[in-house]
């Protein structure tokens, strides 16, 4: 099995919810495939592993299956929050006993902990095995920054005594940030209830990060130059090395025929409409995106699941695809449909794959965010980047929805403007994985980190 050729073991600890560990799986795969010599073993839940493990992958990838926590009789799945805390319960035991066994089966002690960043208190075990803690943040530079930065714009808050409300801009308040909005902030950095698992969390995660021998971002340097500067003086080894979907190729099935569909729709028409893995607006809100549709006549390709059919406006959904103004399907190949020409606006929640995909694909976006990070990534994509628009107030109405729809889709300048600055973009993602790209670079360093060659 070549383990004679093996020399180094680097044990892998992915976080078993939405795109994570997928995410995850990706960076080992291209990691495997970089250093033949080191053997990876993978640890997730063993549903989330049969799901990934799905190919013939790399040799040199071992699939570990830990115990997801659940009580006997949990029906999955169940609320996302109550899995992933009774997961965390049991997480650092059951990697702890996992990497026992995995360097058994090896027959080589672990020389390297590679971690979804949300696992903060792997770092512990890195310390007790004396070996490099490398994590990976699946999202962007810049919530990463607020998670960083928790303690610092607390305390910053606190001296505002209340005077602030959620849509005021404050200036200053983050290094790298000239200004940011309060309600844009992922909940429980300051908004929300603090103490509740899914604002200590990240909070631990970010006062443990600046510990840990590399940080790994899915995402490109030229994107976000200040905030990669500032990370990079907080963080040992702050490393981009994305965007990921443009180093592994897209998958090629498009069950539904999305790809026929838009190859008879004209170039820089389409809405491609998806809310992510896990997301959808309250029906209200599809009625009013159905009608903005519909009365701005723009052609649409929806990835939505087929329960949701039943919030529509009566006849929407068969008069639109009947026209041939619409298609809808329960899940496009979202990387192949934004690069289509006929592609002209991605109405999205802001998940960071679906931004990032959006941007190597040069395609603006409209933007209507739901929770965590994504109300941070939309301030980018408005006002940082200038490459889309938030949806007027944070919901879709017709009326919001008809004007946005019009201002990215129009051919006047401030659409221009857009347009070009996410081609700009685009440009530098792709030059950022191509020889000798800045991603590319940091990949490198990376394999420096994982086979020991720059410790
Ligand atoms: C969580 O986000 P999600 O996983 O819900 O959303 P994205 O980060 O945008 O990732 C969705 C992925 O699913 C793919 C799409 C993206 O790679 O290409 N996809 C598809 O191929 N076809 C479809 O019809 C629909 C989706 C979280 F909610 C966010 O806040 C975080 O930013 C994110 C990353 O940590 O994880």
């Amino acid at each position: 099995n070549g383990n004679g050729l093996r020399n180094r073991h680097v044990a892998v600890f992915a976080f078993p919810f939405a795109s994570h560990p997928q995410l995850l799986l990706t960076l080992v795969r291209r990691l495997a495939a970089a250093t033949p010599a080191v053997v990876f073993s993978f640890f997730s839940t063993e549903r989330t592993n049969r799901a990934l493990f799905t190919e013939r992958g790399c040799d040199n990838i071992l699939r570990y299956d830990v115990p997801d926590g659940l009580p006997e009789g949990y029906v999955l799945p169940g609320k996302i929050h109550e899995d992933i805390n009774y997961f965390l319960a049991v997480a650092e035991k059951e990697f702890k006993r996992g990497v026992q066994v995995a360097e058994k089966d090896v027959g080589m002690t672990i020389n390297c902990l590679v971690v979804d960043a949300f696992l903060w208190f792997s770092a512990d075990l890195a310390e007790e095995l004396k070996v490099p803690w490398v994590a990976l943040w699946t999202a962007g530079a810049c919530s990463l920054s607020t998670h960083i930065y928790t303690d610092l714009i607390r305390e910053k808050y606190a001296e505002l005594k209340g005077s602030a409300g959620v849509n005021d801009e404050i200036v200053d308040l983050i290094p790298g940030f000239t200004s940011i909005r309060l309600g844009d902030l992922p909940s429980g950095v300051i908004l929300g209830d603090l103490d509740s698992p899914f604002a200590t969390m990240p909070h631990r995660m970010g006062r443990t990060l600046t510990k840990a021998t590399a940080v790994l971002i899915n995402s490109f340097q030229e994107l976000d130059p200040d905030l990669t500067k500032d990370l990079s003086s907080m963080c040992n080894n702050f490393l981009n090395i994305g965007p990921f979907n443009l180093v592994s190729s897209p998958s090629k099935d498009d069950e539904f025929s999305c790809i026929t569909w838009l190859d008879n729709q004209k170039p820089g028409s389409v809405a491609y409409i998806s809310f992510g893995t896990k997301f959808s607006p309250p029906p209200h809100e599809l009625v009013a995106l159905a009608e903005a549709l519909e009365a701005t006549k723009t052609p649409f390709l929806w990835s939505i699941n087929e329960d949701s059919h039943r919030h529509f406006p009566l006849g929407f959904l068969e008069t639109t695809t009947a026209n041939g103004l619409g298609k809808f399907v329960p899940w496009a190949p979202q990387v192949r449909v934004l690069e289509h020409i006929a592609i002209g606006v991605f109405v999205t929640h802001s998940g960071w794959n679906s931004v990032l995909e959006s941007i190597g694909a040069g395609v603006p976006m409209i933007c209507r965010p739901f929770i965590g990070d994504q109300p941070i990534n939309t301030w980018m994509v408005e006002r940082v980047w200038g490459i889309g628009v938030r949806i007027e107030g944070g919901n879709f109405t017709k009326h919001g929805t008809c004007r946005a729809l019009e201002q990215v889709l129009s051919a006047n300048a401030s659409s221009k403007g857009r347009k070009e600055r996410v081609g700009a973009l685009k440009d530098h993602a792709h030059k950022a994985v191509g020889p000798n790209g800045s991603s590319i670079q940091n990949f490198k360093t990376l394999v420096g980190v994982v086979t020991g060659a720059t410790l």
